[in-house]
């Protein structure tokens, strides 16, 4: 019999022996989850990005729990000793006999724990059953049962509620974890998830709908200088340029200035993230960009780890010609600036033909050797090892992308995330994320959605989907997105090749855009980010670590009531960045021109914000009375 029917919990248990009233300043907060200072997946950055905030807000009675792994505690945890008596005693005890539950004290404190995902979910069931006096909370950041569904060929959404999920979970042998689960979700005091659309699958999936959404937020950089994220876009496309100079080299017969930086990242799971419909897409704006003579080229990345070999040899050899030509430029500069200065010294006008040499001639015409290619530029940058099998690689051997001179659109797939320490591509992903033009997330099954919410913060445009919590959240929150550079995909009402084809469309009217339009089009995005910051979405979180007293008490609404509250970030005052209605889009100006139009966006940008309306108030530390 699966665990989850078989304890029955009503949602005050184990807490009645709380105080009526009491002060937060002595509750005492643990979040467990097994991202914890272990990063797998998107569940790391939510911790690690409001732990700061939270932090703040709890002081030392905040404590993170996560498992022990050697080489993370050695790179991100300092040692410390515990200055609560309570809890030291907790872990001089738990050291001593394993990880065993102690520590009675004369006054126990009021605990709240907060589990993460079904991992953690045991915790929760224990403190359950053992009748543990700690008010819970359980968050799900997506069902087990909705990916594997997902990943299938299932028409997931709108089968949602005949699915007979014991055999679904069954049948995929995920059973034990799945039970799990849905025992945690049924046995917290509050359970949360991180989107609506979420909230709905849990509903159904796990059988207990949400009392709670918490959308996921992040740190916002706000630089002192305006301007600072678009010089730093520039910064780090010049990075990304040098890399494509080399990936490239002996086929660079496009124009690297007019060349738009795509991307997609995340797990690789090819048909949740979206990288199919990405790749059928690109097939499509490849013949749209031919057939209309456009100088526009894209290069599309593709950043999902896979298994691989390390890196290919020929994408390193790419980078080694890159890095001689530079060299024999910088030595026959040197060369040609010695002859000049000598000339000059004696008074004398430099003979220009004299100026190069024959040893000079000898070196550069080496280096334009090195630059002879039979084969086109790669598509892949490591040796994988399924590389028959692999999903991005059998797609594109089907649509015929192969980074040809007659293709206007290029694919790159780095199998591994990014790294500044790379040989190949030394760029974080922060810095890589900035240098590109638009990141695309076409997700079929995408809880929240970090990856469109990174680019928003740094003031990258973005398609994200309707099926992802991002998407559902921007769409709920912003009167017009896609003005604002957050284009939101429809995978929920239409059909794969529809959605496809509207796809294709973004991208299209998005080559078409003139370099102020991008300019204009980031400052909107960039506007939005503090919408995205847990210093406003972190009301929702510290409200919800509250609201396990107002679950368990709802004689007292009040506490639950931010959710009924709506906010909705306006129209942007300026026109929008489609080519034909923007104001000066022909003929192209000048960088300086383009920087005096963000000024006036500027102006506009505070306009804009002055009209959001301030939803929230932060809570207030004192806990809710407790009506009995
Ligand atoms: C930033 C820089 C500008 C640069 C522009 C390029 O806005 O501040 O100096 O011209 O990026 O934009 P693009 O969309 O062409 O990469
Ligand atoms: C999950 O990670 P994923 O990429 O497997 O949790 C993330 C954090 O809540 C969420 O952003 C993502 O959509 C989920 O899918």
């Amino acid at each position: 019999m699966p665990l989850a029917r078989s304890l029955s919990i009503t949602s005050l248990s184990g807490l009645e022996e709380w105080d009526e009233e009491f002060d937060l300043e002595d509750a005492v907060l643990f979040e467990i989850a097994w991202e914890v200072a272990n990063k797998v997946g998107g569940i790391y950055t939510v911790i690690q990005t409001k732990a700061r905030l939270t932090a703040e807000e709890w002081g030392e009675n905040y404590f993170l729990v996560g498992p022990y792994v050697e080489s993370n505690v050695r790179t991100q945890v300092e040692l410390i000793e515990p200055t609560n008596p309570a809890l030291k005693r907790a872990i001089d005890k738990m050291n001593s006999s394993g990880c065993k539950y102690a520590a009675q004290c004369e006054e126990p404190p009021h605990i709240l724990a907060h589990f993460h995902e079904w991992l953690a979910g045991l915790g929760l069931a224990l403190c359950r059953q053992r009748q543990l006096p700690v008010a819970t909370i359980f968050t799900t950041h997506a069902t087990l049962l909705g990916r594997y569904l997902c990943a299938g060929s299932v028409d997931f959404y709108n089968n949602l509620a005949d699915f007979n999920v014991d055999k679904e979970a069954g049948d995929r042998q995920i059973y034990h974890r799945y039970c799990l689960e849905r025992t945690a979700a049924r046995c917290a005091h509050v359970f949360t998830t991180v989107s609506q659309i979420t909230a709905v699958e849990a509903e159904h999936l796990l059988k207990r709908k949400p009392d709670i959404i918490t959308p996921n937020g992040l740190n916002v950089k706000k630089f002192s200088a305006m301007h600072e994220f678009q010089n730093l876009h520039a910064q780090s496309k010049n990075r990304i340029q040098e890399f494509i100079r080399g990936h490239f080299y002996g086929h660079l017969d496009f124009n690297l200035d007019k060349c738009l930086f795509l991307f997609i990242a995340g797990r690789y799971e090819f048909s949740n993230k979206g990288a199919d419909i990405f790749l059928e897409a690109l097939a499509r704006l490849n013949y749209l960009l031919r057939v209309n003579h456009s100088d526009v080229t894209v290069v599309a990345f593709f950043i999902m780890p896979a298994r691989t070999n390390n890196f290919n040899v020929e994408t390193l050899k790419g980078q080694a010609v890159r890095k001689q030509l530079w060299d024999t430029a910088q030595t026959v500069k040197e060369r040609f600036g010695k002859k000049l200065y000598e000339s000059l010294l004696v008074g004398q006008l430099p003979d220009v033909s004299k100026m190069l040499d024959k040893d000079d001639f000898t070196m550069m015409k080496r280096a334009i050797f090195a630059t002879q290619r039979q084969c086109q530029p790669p598509i892949c940058t490591h040796n994988m090892l399924e590389d028959s099998n692999d999903p991005i690689l059998t797609c594109i051997r089907r649509i015929g992308l192969f980074n040809s001179s007659a293709d206007r659109v290029k694919v790159i797939f780095h199998p591994e995330f990014l790294s500044s320490t790379s040989p190949l591509l030394p760029m974080d992903y922060e810095e890589f994320v900035r240098g590109c033009h638009l990141g695309v997330f076409p997700s079929y099954y995408e809880p929240w959605g970090y990856t469109p919410a990174e680019c928003t913060v740094m003031g990258i445009p973005s398609i994200s989907t309707n099926l992802s919590g991002f998407g559902c959240f921007m769409e709920e929150h912003i009167a017009d997105p896609s003005a604002y550079g957050i284009y939101i995909l429809d995978r929920r009402y239409r059909g794969v090749d529809e959605s496809c084809n509207q796809l294709t469309s973004y991208l299209f009217q998005f080559c078409q855009q003139s370099r102020r339009a991008r300019i204009i089009q980031r400052n909107r995005t960039e506007r939005l980010s503090d919408l995205l910051d847990w210093r406003y979405l972190g009301v929702c979180l510290s409200k919800h670590s509250h609201g396990v007293l107002s679950v368990s008490h709802p004689l007292n609404p009040t506490n639950l009531s931010f959710q009924a509250q709506g906010f909705r970030y306006p129209r942007p005052a300026s026109v929008p960045p489609s080519p034909s209605l923007s104001r000066h889009s022909s003929p192209r100006q000048s960088e300086a021109e383009e920087d005096d139009d963000r000024y006036d966006e500027d102006a506009e940008a505070e306009k804009d914000r002055l009209n959001i309306r301030q939803p929230l108030t932060l809570p207030s530390k004192k806990g809710p009375a407790l009506p009995y």
